[in-house]
This record gives structure tokens, C-alpha cells and sequence, in this order.
């Protein structure tokens, strides 16, 4: 260990601990903003110098490893006014934009100038004036508010191994761009938004789909149909000042009510048919009938990754849709006969978590109920914009339920939304139909957690079936890359983009994107979980009724044709 001093406070720390990590265990807090707790160091944005008090010396905390004897002051005047210098410099060629910004109230550069005192600009830079790339259906890039502070090049590379991001030029010309300049929709890009995530102002931000849905709502002849995704019940509550992983779907039901969609329903019901086809699937390739491992398919992120990675594995991507798409599909058809309404009135938003679903909705061949099947995708964070706007007090409201029919779900579907929760869903319900006994325990504790690969062994019926877990795109790759080597071998993969799954997705709100954020999110699922009488996929009443119904069985030529889709190269 080594032993310093900062602000007359003695510490101790681990060898190769920086200053910044030896302050804040002493509570002393420093504004930072290219530090990311889950980067590498980058050392590139200064905003927090801090002084040896020896030397006279500024150094950056965040870079700047501990030595024995070290003496700190955090708050000097020096040390103070080298901050406060960095942040004007910084904002000497920012955009003045900040009140129609985006990020308008969780920039951090905003609350930084705020925090160090900055009242004004001294100094008058030239400003940029690079072009703003909005081409695609998913994120936004404008290079102009960007602060060099590589968060997304490093998340995009160091978790994602996309690499679609990188600086180019020098000096005042200096940005962060893609290869060729290309817009991101026309390039390697998954689309999965860690990168609007990690962005500390509003360079990044989702392409908002905010003014088509009100434009919907207002519309009287349009019928809106609005789905929750299981992911956004343990997040949207911190849009309103609540704790990480308050559990608000009741809450929310009721605000998505006083909005004005006409049907509030759970994109759990069709995570729980997700299941019931893509566990049958899995039961027939295991039978010997194409091929293993199968990966799970509902995170289009990884879809999109394995597409242009990967692409000889595209056969073993299950051919379910995603819940999202198998939802919309439904809702133009199935419930469109039952509610007698003809589908061209109907207007489908769906609330994610995630930013690639966007891309997901337009995709061509998701129109399979005859018109394109998911007409908006709000993030959650969009959706709480609109709940902002019409003064909706939130953490005032009372509880309301989900719409009948397409609200129904199991605790199983509410898993989907963490890392895992589709594996221990699909187990639950594979292991009850092929052996026709009751599961002995319903927790599956071994593909929980965030360890970002994990597996276990899985006895049904008698086959030993080898399941993985992965989330983050580089825990993907290296699974790919390892079974590709012929090192490892399994039966069955789940794969999420984001680190945590959904809960952690691209969508999600900026107030904190660490693991330990994540990690309460996904325990608040699992107490959601825990709480339902009904917590296997296959018990869903209004599944079952679905199958009676409608679609007969699980892989029937209707489940074929509307429930599920084809990969290309
Ligand atoms: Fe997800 Fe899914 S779990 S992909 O993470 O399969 O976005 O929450 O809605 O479609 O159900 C996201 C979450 C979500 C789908 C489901
Ligand atoms: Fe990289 Fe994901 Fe951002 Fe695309 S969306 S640039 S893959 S981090």
C-alpha cells in the first residue's frame, strides 16, 4: 500500500491507485469528466487538477498515480482556478445552446461550469462548424458540442470491440467521427447507444420520435397502442429523482393513461411467447434438426453485431422476432380482429430501453402483419420527457394495471429485461415441457449475476444441455471467437449488447450508467419476479388462450409467419 496526504487527510491506498481513487476514499469529491469508472484512463479534459503541495505542481487526479508521502490539496486556490480554467476553455467554443440542448439539465458540463463558479466566458474562440449526422433512425451526432473526451470512442472499443468511432485532424480541428466521415447508420455501428450513454453532454444523443407520437395521440382516428418494455419498470422512476431500481409499473401505467394512448400493455406478454417459440426451437434443434448452439435473437444490437462480424453464425440465431416485433405483429392482427379495428388505424409505440430498436422497427421484413409493425420506439427517456411536459407529477400518482389481453405476463417475461433473465425464462419453461415435472427450484442463481460471460450445465430430461450468458459486445466476441477455436461448446447463448442487458441499455437514463446502478436494476426485476403468482412463460393465461385462439401451437405455420424472420449477410 502506499500512505499520502490530501487536504491534511492521511490515506491509504493500494499500490497503483490514482489520486482522484485515493480522494474519494476520503469523501473528497473532484468534478471529472473523460474519467468513466468502467474506461480505461484517458487524462485528456483536466477539470480535475488538483496541486502537490511540494511542488507547486497541477496535475490531472484521474492519470496521476499515488507515490509514498505524497502531500495533495484538492481545493487551493491554484488548484481551483486551473479547474475553472479548463471548463471556460472548454466552453470558449461550446455551442450556446444549452437550453434547447437535449442534455439540458444532465450535461455534466453544465452542472461542472455551475459547481466551479463559472459566471463568464473570458475568452472569445472561434467555433466549429461541423456537419450534424442524423441520417439514421437511432442516434444523433453533433460534433460541435463534443468535448474530446473519448468516453465514446473507448466504450465503443474497449466494451463493444465495434471500434466505429475514433478522433481524427489536430488542434482546433480536432473531432470524433466515423471512418470516411460516413454517417453511423451506414457503417459497422450496432446502433446500441452506450456511446449516447457515456456522453457527458449532448454530442450524442437518440433520434427523437418524441413529435410523431403526440402527433398520434392528437390524432382521433388513430387508435395508439402503446408497449412497456420489461426494463424500464426498474429505471424510469430516477427521470423523477427516485432511487435506481424503485419498481414503478403501476405508476407508470397510469401516466401513459393521462397521456392519452388508448391501450397500455407489457412487452413481457410477448417476452413470455418469445419463449414459448424459441424454447421450442431450441428443443428441436437440440433434437438434432439445425444448428447448435442457438442464440437468442431479441437484442438487436447483437443481431446487427453478429450480422456483420459474424456472419456464419446467422443460422444459429433463433428465428423468433424479438417480443418488441412479435408485439406490434400482434397488435395489428390478432387484437386488431378481437377488438374489431381495422389495423390501418392502429399506430404502435412501444417504450425501450434501448436505442437499436429503433433501427429494429425498420427493418423491412418486420411489416409481417401487412403494414410496418412498430410505427415508434420511444426511449425511456423520451418517454419521460413526455410525461415532463404535460406536468404530470409522478411520484404523486397512484397505481393503475396493465390492459387485459396483451398486459398479461409472468415473472419470467419480467426477467427478460437483465442480463440472464431470457436464459433462466427459457430454462424454466424447456425443463417443465420436456420432462414433465415441476421445476425443483425456480432461481436460477447460476446465469444471474454480472460476471460478463458466465455458464452452467443444465440437466433436461435427461441431455446435458450447456448454456452461456453474455452481455457487452467483447464478452460476445470472445465467446464467438472461443467456439469458433473449437475450446468451448454449448447448446444455448444468450447475448445482450449493453453491459447489465436492457436495464443497462443505450435508452436508459444518464443519471449514473455504472455496473452498480445496473446491478439494482436487475435486482428490482428479480423482486418483480419473485412477487408473481405466475412466474413460468408457458402458465401465462393469455398466452395460452393466444395459442387456442389464434396461433394453435408454439411453431405452427401462423406462429412461423407472423412470430418469426430470416438474417442476411
Ligand atoms: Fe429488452 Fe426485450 S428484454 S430486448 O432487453 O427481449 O429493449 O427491457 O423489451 O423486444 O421483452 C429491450 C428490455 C425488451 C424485446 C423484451
Ligand atoms: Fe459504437 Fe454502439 Fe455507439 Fe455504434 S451505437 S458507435 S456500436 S457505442
Amino acid at each position: 500500500t502506499v500512505r499520502l496526504t490530501i487536504d491534511g487527510q492521511e490515506v491509504e491506498v493500494e499500490k497503483g491507485s490514482t489520486v482522484l481513487e485515493a480522494a474519494r476514499e476520503l469523501g473528497i469529491e473532484l468534478p471529472t469528466l473523460c474519467y468513466h469508472e468502467e474506461l480505461t484512463l484517458f487524462g485528456s479534459c483536466r477539470v480535475c487538477e488538483v496541486e502537490d503541495e511540494e511542488t507547486g505542481n497541477l496535475m490531472a487526479s484521474c492519470v496521476t498515480p499515488v507515490t509514498e508521502g505524497m502531500k495533495i490539496r484538492t481545493n487551493s486556490s491554484k488548484a481551483r482556478r486551473a479547474r475553472r480554467m479548463n471548463v471556460e476553455l472548454l466552453l470558449a467554443n461550446h455551442p450556446n445552446e444549452c437550453l434547447t440542448c437535449d442534455r439540458n439539465g444532465t450535461c455534466e458540463l453544465q452542472q461542472i461550469a455551475y459547481d466551479l463558479g463559472v459566471h463568464d466566458i473570458r475568452f472569445e474562440g472561434d467555433t466549429r462548424d461541423h456537419p450534424i449526422d442524423n441520417d439514421g433512425p437511432c442516434l444523433e451526432r453533433d460534433p460541435n458540442k463534443c468535448i474530446l473526451c473519448g468516453r465514446c470512442v473507448r466504450v465503443c472499443n474497449e466494451i463493444q470491440e465495434v471500434a466505429a468511432l475514433d478522433f481524427t485532424e489536430r488542434g482546433f480541428n480536432s473531432t470524433v467521427t466515423t471512418a470516411f466521415d460516413l454517417p453511423q447508420s451506414e457503417i459497422n455501428c450496432t446502433n446500441c447507444g452506450q456511446c449516447a450513454v457515456v456522453c457527458p453532454v449532448g454530442a450524442i444523443t437518440e433520434v427523437s420520435e418524441i413529435s410523431d407520437v403526440w402527433d398520434a395521440l392528437e390524432d382521433e382516428d388513430q387508435h395508439v397502442v402503446v408497449q412497456v418494455a420489461p426494463a424500464i419498470q426498474a429505471s424510469i422512476g430516477e427521470e423523477f429523482g427516485m432511487e435506481p431500481g424503485t419498481i414503478v409499473t403501476g405508476k407508470l401505467v397510469t401516466a401513459l393513461q393521462e397521456l392519452g394512448f388508448d391501450k397500455i400493455f407489457s412487452t413481457e406478454f410477448t417476452a413470455d411467447l418469445t419463449i414459448m417459440e424459441e424454447g421450442n426451437e431450441l428443443l428441436k434443434r437440440i433434437k438434432g434438426q439445425k444448428k447448435l448452439p442457438q442464440f437468442t435473437s431479441c437484442c438487436p444490437g447483437w443481431v446487427k453485431f453478429c450480422e456483420h462480424n459474424y456472419p456464419e453464425y446467422l443460422d444459429n440465431l433463433s428465428t423468433a422476432k424479438s417480443p418488441q416485433q412479435m408485439f406490434s405483429t400482434l397488435a395489428k392482427t390478432y387484437y386488431a380482429e378481437q377488438e374489431d379495428i381495422d389495423p390501418e388505424d392502429i399506430f404502435t409505440v412501444s417504450v425501450m430501453p434501448c436505442t437499436a430498436k429503433k433501427f429494429e422497427k425498420n427493418r423491412e421484413e418486420m411489416a409481417d402483419s401487412g403494414h410496418q409493425d412498430t410505427d415508434a420506439v420511444l426511449t425511456t427517456r423520451e418517454a419521460a420527457r413526455m410525461i415532463k411536459e404535460m406536468g404530470i407529477q409522478f411520484h404523486k400518482l397512484t397505481d393503475s394495471k396493465y390492459d387485459k389481453m396483451m398486459g398479461a405476463h409472468t415473472g419470467a417475461g419480467t426477467i427478460f429485461g437483465t442480463t440472464g433473465g431470457v436464459m433462466e425464462a427459457a430454462l424454466r419453461t424447456a425443463y417443465e415441457v420436456l420432462t414433465d415435472d415441476e421445476l425443483p427450484r425456480l432461481d436460477l442463481t447460476e446465469v444471474r449475476g454480472m460476471d460478463g460471460i458466465r455458464d452452467a450445465n443444465v440437466q433436461l430430461n435427461g441431455d446435458n444441455v450447456k448454456v452461456a450468458v453474455v452481455h457487452g459486445l467483447k464478452n460476445a466476441a470472445d465467446l464467438l471467437d472461443k467456439i469458433e477455436a473449437g475450446e468451448i461448446e454449448y447448446d444455448f447463448v444468450e447475448v445482450m449488447a449493453c453491459p447489465g442487458g436492457c436495464i443497462g441499455g443505450g435508452g436508459q437514463p444518464f443519471a449514473s450508467t455504472t455496473m452498480d446502478v445496473k446491478a439494482k436494476r436487475a435486482e428490482a426485476l428479480y423482486q418483480t419476479d419473485k412477487a408473481n403468482t405466475i412466474r413460468k412463460s408457458h402458465e401465462n393465461p393469455q398466452i395460452i388462450k393466444l395459442y387456442e385462439d389464434y396461433l394453435g401451437e408454439p411453431l405452427s405455420s401462423d406462429s412461423h409467419h407472423l412470430l418469426h424472420t430470416s438474417y442476411q449477410e
